[in-house]
């Protein structure tokens, strides 16, 4: 099954537009988890399995893993091994931020896709269509590429005005109109950014849209759902991780990543369409 119909499926099932962000850093992990075997698993696997049922995607961030060496990346696939079998409905974006020149992209998209069998992975729009090929052309997984990050410096260049209009929006445009010939695509946008969501949203029509922001970074929930939806009141993957899986650092650590999950779940629900 295809990203967008999966992701559509779940979020009808779950009720939720809820992206429970996976960036299990080792040093932030509850001290009582850290002598254990494989701590990071460990963790991950107790909060995927009290969310589960409230979640529209998991996303866990590679750079936590990669922190560790081999011994990370092991984490990181005991975690994706893990998902795929207890949870095969949950769609799983593998947040990575790759690109490069075509043929090295085909060991990137080999190593999401194949190995670690991700759904989508995060991209750079920097190098082209052209470059980006090996990621487009698997029509079953998602690429969702970076358009208006959520940080205080992402005007920086993505405002640049190229004919009149700001770079990002060319990327959207560009995605939409181009890149997008497998219906595969997504687009990341910040929730810090609303206004810029907006006019993304309107650009893309129905494609999914990944936006983190919401929770540790400040962006606000109402104005994120408002601007960041699609006419169904679909297709917004609304991430929160430190927000959620660093909710608490003691021994009740799952069980308040499952409130907040349930919290954030409740207050997106109340503002979409
Ligand atoms: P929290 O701020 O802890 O909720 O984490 C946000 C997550 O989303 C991190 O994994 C970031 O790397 C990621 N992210 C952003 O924060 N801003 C962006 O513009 C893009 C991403 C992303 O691609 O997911």
């Amino acid at each position: 099954m295809d990203f967008k119909t999966k992701l559509s499926n779940i979020t009808k099932k779950n009720n939720s537009l809820v992206c429970v962000g996976l960036d299990s850093d080792l040093n932030k992990l509850p001290p009582h988890l850290k002598s254990a075997k494989n701590p990071q698993f460990e963790f991950n696997k107790a909060i995927i399995d009290v969310t589960a049922d409230l979640v529209c995607a998991y996303k866990p961030n590679s750079a936590f893993y990669e922190a560790g060496g081999v011994e990370g990346i092991s984490k990181l696939k005991l975690t994706m091994d893990y998902l795929k079998e207890k949870y095969p409905d949950v769609p799983v974006i593998l947040d990575a931020k790759r690109a490069d020149i075509g043929n090295t992209n085909e060991g990137y998209a080999k190593f999401a896709y194949d190995y670690l069998r991700a759904d989508a992975i995060t991209v750079h729009p920097y190098l082209g269509k052209e470059a980006l090929k090996p990621f487009l052309d698997r029509a079953d997984k998602g690429v969702i590429v970076l358009c208006r990050t959520s940080n205080p410096g992402a005007g920086e260049l993505q405002d640049l005005q190229i004919d009149g209009k700001p770079l990002y929006q060319m990327i959207a445009q560009n995605v939409a109109e181009a890149w997008n010939y497998n219906g595969n695509c997504g687009l990341v946008v910040g929730a810090t950014y609303p206004i810029e969501l907006e006019i993304v949203r309107r650009i893309v029509g129905d494609m999914p849209i990944l936006i983190p922001g919401v929770g540790a970074q400040g962006g606000d929930v109402e104005k994120t759902v408002k601007a960041g939806v699609d006419k169904d009141g679909m297709n917004a993957i609304i991430n929160s991780s430190r927000g959620i899986i660093f909710a608490s650092s003691g021994p009740d650590f799952t069980e308040k990543a499952k409130e907040e999950t349930i919290k954030l779940r409740e207050e997106i629900n109340k503002f979409r369409r």
